[in-house]
């Protein structure tokens, strides 16, 4: 349990990163808006209070790593990750601009923080695996952070992690499926039909911890508390989510990369700091 003063912390936090997510939209006119909006509550805990890192020191090498499997999420990691001090945050506006260190898909040799580059969806969760492994054998007692979307799980690739995990005991690895429904395209049902994520993933070995409102940061830092307390099995985290969370054009659209208008991007702004100084 977190205490009701770091609850308002954390929701604060979030708050913040959807409006540098919003301001990084805004500077470039479009963005993967319902992705990253679905998430900025799990990079407020992760980034606000689970992850040990050090933002002066990015490659200090005790640290926890976080990899953003979805890789197109990019912009909720550079919002946390400047706001947290790794970078000046006057750079966020730079976001996919040319000769940018922010490109929308993260970049572990452009950004600072950034541990893995992704994008290919599946990928970085076989990273993420084999980055635990090495921790693992150089005996650091760190965890491995691991994030996919639900439409990135009808990639084969996840379910040979899905394996490889509980087999190779990667109880270092907290994983989390950021289970919005949606995808680039439709419903992540229509298209693949994959349903029962925690089913599946505790057949392979994991333990599975469902999060019933995966934008709810007490929830959130509930589930990971469970994650760290088993050292038995990888863990998966479902974090039932609302795509374009908090933002008006984008809360359940499928829609992948959108355009987004000046104004559209002002009353975003206006109604997510209203929210904020309401908490
Ligand atoms: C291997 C691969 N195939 C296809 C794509 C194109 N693509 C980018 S995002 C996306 C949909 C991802 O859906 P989901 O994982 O649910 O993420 P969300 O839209 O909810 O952020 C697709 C198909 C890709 N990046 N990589």
């Amino acid at each position: 349990m977190i205490t009701a003063e770091k609850e308002r912390e954390l929701r604060r936090f979030a708050a913040d990163i959807r409006i540098e997510c919003m301001k990084q939209f805004r500077a470039i006119g479009i963005g993967h808006v319902g992705g990253v909006m679905s998430i900025c509550d799990l990079m407020a805990c992760l980034y606000g209070e689970a992850m040990r890192v050090d933002p002066k020191d990015p490659h200090w090498e005790q640290r926890d790593r976080f990899i953003m499997s979805k890789g197109h999420a990019g912009p909720a990691m550079y919002a946390a990750l400047a706001l947290k001090g790794y970078f000046d945050p006057k750079e966020l506006v730079t976001l996919n601009q040319p000769g940018t260190n922010l490109p929308s898909h993260t970049d572990r040799n452009r950004t600072p923080g950034v541990d893995m580059t992704t994008g290919s969806l599946g990928q970085g969760f076989s990273s993420g695996l084999g980055i635990a492994l090495g921790c693992r054998m150089k005996k650091l007692q760190n965890d491995v952070y691991i994030l996919l979307g639900d439409g990135e799980c009808q990639e084969g690739q996840v379910w040979e992690c899905a394996m490889f995990a509980p087999a190779k005991r990667l109880t270092n690895v907290i994983a989390f499926i950021d289970n919005n429904k949606l995808q680039l395209d439709g419903s992540v049902e229509d298209v693949s039909g994959v349903h029962d994520f925690g089913g599946k993933f505790r057949e392979f070995g994991w333990q599975v911890i469902d999060v019933s409102d995966g934008n709810e940061v007490s929830q959130i830092m509930e589930a990971i508390h469970q994650a760290k307390e088993d050292r038995e099995h990888p863990s998966m985290i479902i974090l039932n989510t609302k795509k374009g969370k908090g933002c008006f054009f984008a809360e359940d659209v499928f829609n992948h990369n959108i355009p987004v208008a000046k104004e559209q991007a002002e009353q975003a702004l206006a109604e997510l700091t209203a929210y904020k100084d309401s908490l």
